[in-house]
C-alpha cells in the first residue's frame, strides 16, 4: 500500500533515479491542495451512514428484486451484507483520497471482488449501480459550497470520481 508520496519515490528507485521536475510539481500542487483533501475526507466521513443508506434505498427502489424471493440481498441479512459492502467501498475510497492514491483501495478491496461476487452469485452489475449512487452523493457532500470560501477543486473532485469508477468497473 502506498501513498502518493511514497509512490514516485519507489518509481525512482526503480531506475535509480532522482525525482524528476514534473514529480516534484505535482507532490507539490499535492501539498498545496492539502486541506481541501483533508476537508473532502472529514466530510464524506461525517455523512458516510447517509450516503451508503441512501445509495442502498435508492438501489433497492430501482431494482426491487434484488430483495425478492430469490433476490441476491433477500432476507435481512443478505440486505445488510449488501449494506455493509458499499460501505466498505466507500470507506477505502476515503482511504485513496487521502492518500493521493488507488493502491490501498485496489489492493485491500477490489482485487478478487469480482470473482467473490461471482462466487456467491451477486450481480455484479447491480453493486457498480451502487457505488455509482455513493459517488454521486459523496461528490455533492464533498462538493458543497455552502458556508465555506470558495476555492477549485474540479481536480480533487475528478481524482474522487475517478476511485468510485475504478470500484464499480472492477464488479461490473
Ligand atoms: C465483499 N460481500 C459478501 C461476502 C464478501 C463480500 C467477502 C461474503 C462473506 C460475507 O457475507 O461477509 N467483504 C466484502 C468487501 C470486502 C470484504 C467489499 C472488501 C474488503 O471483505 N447483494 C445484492 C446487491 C449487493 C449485494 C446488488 C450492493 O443483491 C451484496 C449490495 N454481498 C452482498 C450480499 C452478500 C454479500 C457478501 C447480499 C451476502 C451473500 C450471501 O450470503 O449469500
Amino acid at each position: 500500500v502506498l501513498d502518493a508520496f511514497a509512490k514516485v519515490v519507489s518509481q525512482a528507485d526503480a531506475r535509480g533515479e532522482y525525482l524528476s521536475a514534473s514529480q516534484l510539481d505535482a507532490l507539490s500542487a499535492l501539498v498545496a491542495d492539502g486541506n481541501k483533501r483533508l476537508d473532502i475526507v472529514n466530510r464524506i466521513t461525517g455523512s458516510s451512514s447517509s450516503i451508503v443508506a441512501d445509495a442502498v434505498r435508492e438501489l433497492f427502489a430501482e431494482q426491487p428484486q434484488l430483495i425478492a424471493p430469490g433476490g441476491n440481498a433477500y432476507t435481512s441479512r443478505r440486505a445488510a451484507a449488501c449494506i455493509r459492502d458499499l460501505d466498505i467501498i466507500l470507506r477505502y475510497v476515503t482511504y485513496a483520497i487521502f492518500a493521493g492514491d488507488s493502491s490501498i483501495l485496489d489492493d485491500r478491496c477490489l482485487n478478487g471482488l469480482r470473482e467473490t461476487y461471482l462466487a456467491l452469485g451477486t450481480p455484479g452489475a447491480s453493486v457498480a449501480v451502487g457505488v455509482k449512487k455513493l459517488k454521486d452523493k459523496a461528490i455533492a457532500i464533498a462538493n458543497n459550497t455552502n458556508g465555506i470560501t470558495y476555492g477549485d477543486c474540479s481536480s480533487l473532485i475528478s481524482e474522487l470520481g475517478g476511485y468510485f469508477d475504478k470500484a464499480a468497473s472492477a464488479v461490473a
